[in-house]
């Protein structure tokens, strides 16, 4: 079949078939042999130390030849791990781990998940700020932005073509360029202010200038003072904004990144206004191998949140997610509850909840601004994650909720997967939004 028959027609017999047992005609037909054998390993060992040291380098060895999931791909990745020294326990826990994830996913082509195991990989041995896993953090965050980077960075483009001198009418085009990307009115006079004051302190003249002003700009909006983030464990994460927006989905990738990165993870179903929502993230706790707590339709945000903690306490969980309802038609009963739950889970637990997330949508465009707004002054919002910012032409939002609210953005969704969830960096951001090629210090 495909591409091994094609081959072996062209040149006739080949080497293969002098290998292959003669009792075994079909074998070339059923793709590579199930286990590597050992002059394989010693190949393959001797290529990895050779290799560049990189994740992706690592995976393309490994993966040469590999096409599906089992016993060989259990193998080569049994090989990396322990190539870079990861304790056996660990080793098979990972790769026993990974095997029924795709199970469960019924995943069986490589293609179809490879980058799932490069995601992976990287949590699991912290290889997250390499390099090389920031060239496709940054490639993602790139693509994910490619609609808003249409109006964005062409308008951008267009502009500084049709201008020489900073003067009033490039300024106004600037201000116009940004309520079009979605930045909204008083982020966009603010953000043209700063750059103006910026300009005349650098003593930049020509429209040709500002681009690097601009990111330099977008980057110091972006940067927010740092935080003390002392956690006592279990570390409580509350989860927060309107139906739809992306919370249980969010929690999802959080738990599945805090799970690779070999934590004991919990998730409380606290959205119990549709059966359908305790359901939905109970196979997700599966899907990531978290434990799961609920009390099923109709019970009482407040005394899930309770009990989970109780139960995350006495169980050593490391961090526990508790997922909320979001009906925004009843919006004081909604910040009610939150209260409630905040209430709860404080006098359970002194310093919970840790962290209060608020998930916005980016394609809501200009509504995610009031919505930070209505959320930070009823319920304390913490930090913000942007869900769905693949694929929508309003990711500029961004950088108007940055602005008003000085809140860190510490994530951002890119897709529907679990792998889809990336930390946020302002300066990756903001160059990607102007369209450059490569993250920072990656520079050609
Ligand atoms: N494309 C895309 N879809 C997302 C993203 N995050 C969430 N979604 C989808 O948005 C929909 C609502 O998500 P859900 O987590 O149920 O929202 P909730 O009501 O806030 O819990 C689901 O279909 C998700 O798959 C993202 O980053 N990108
Ligand atoms: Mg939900």
């Amino acid at each position: 079949m495909g591409f091994f028959s094609v081959v072996r027609k062209f040149f006739g017999a080949g080497p293969e078939p002098a290998q292959a047992p003669p009792s075994k005609p079909d074998e070339a037909t059923q793709g590579p042999a199930p286990s590597a054998s050992p002059v394989d390993a010693t190949r393959l060992t001797v290529l990895l130390r050779e290799a560049e040291p990189r994740l992706s380098a690592w995976l393309a060895i490994v993966l040469d030849g590999v096409e599906e999931s089992g016993p060989l791909l259990e193998e080569r990745i049994g090989l990396l791990l322990r190539a870079l020294e990861v304790p056996e326990a660990e080793v098979e826990a990972f790769v026993g781990d990974f095997s029924a994830w795709l199970v469960r996913m019924e995943y069986s082509r490589v293609e179809d998940f490879r980058s799932e195991l490069q995601y992976r990989l990287a949590l699991a041995l912290d290889l997250e700020d390499e390099e090389d896993e920031r060239s496709r953090l940054f490639l993602k965050v790139r693509e994910g932005l490619a609609r808003t980077r249409e109006t964005f960075s062409r308008g951008l483009d267009a502009l500084l073509a049709g201008s020489g001198e900073l003067d009033a009418k490039f300024w106004e085009g600037l201000e116009e360029l940004f309520i079009t990307s979605d930045l909204g009115y008083d982020a966009s006079m603010a953000l043209v202010e700063r750059l103006r004051a910026r300009a005349r302190k650098e003593g930049i003249r020509q429209a040709s200038g500002i681009r690097e002003a601009l990111c330099a700009e977008l980057e110091s909006v972006f940067t927010v003072p740092r935080r003390v983030s002392a956690i006592n464990p279990p570390e409580v994460v509350l989860m927060i904004g309107v139906n739809g927006a992306g919370k249980t989905t969010t929690i999802a990738k959080l738990a599945h990144r805090a799970r690779m990165q070999g934590k004991k993870v919990m998730i409380a179903a606290g959205d119990t206004f549709r059966a359908a929502a305790v359901e939905q993230l109970q196979v997700w706790a599966e899907r990531v191998g978290a434990l799961f707590h609920a009390k099923g339709h109709g019970a009482e945000p407040a005394s899930v949140a309770y009990e989970a903690v109780e139960r995350a306490l006495a169980e050593g969980v490391d961090i526990l997610f508790v997922d909320t309802a979001g009906r925004l038609q009843t919006k004081v009963n909604l910040m009610e509850e939150l209260k409630k739950i905040r209430q709860v889970l404080g006098r359970k637990h002194p310093g919970a909840p840790h962290r209060s997330v608020l998930v916005l949508d980016a394609t809501t465009g200009q509504n995610a601004l009031s919505q930070a707004k209505l959320f930070k002054d009823a319920a304390g919002v913490d930090e913000l994650i942007l869900t769905k910012l693949d694929g929508t032409a309003k990711g500029g939002v961004i950088v108007a909720v940055a602005m008003a609210h000085r809140i860190p953005i510490t994530y951002v969704g890119l897709g529907e997967k679990l792998e889809d969830l990336r930390p946020f960096d302002g300066r990756d951001y903001a160059r990607a939004l102007l369209g450059e090629e490569m993250p920072r210090g990656d520079k050609a």
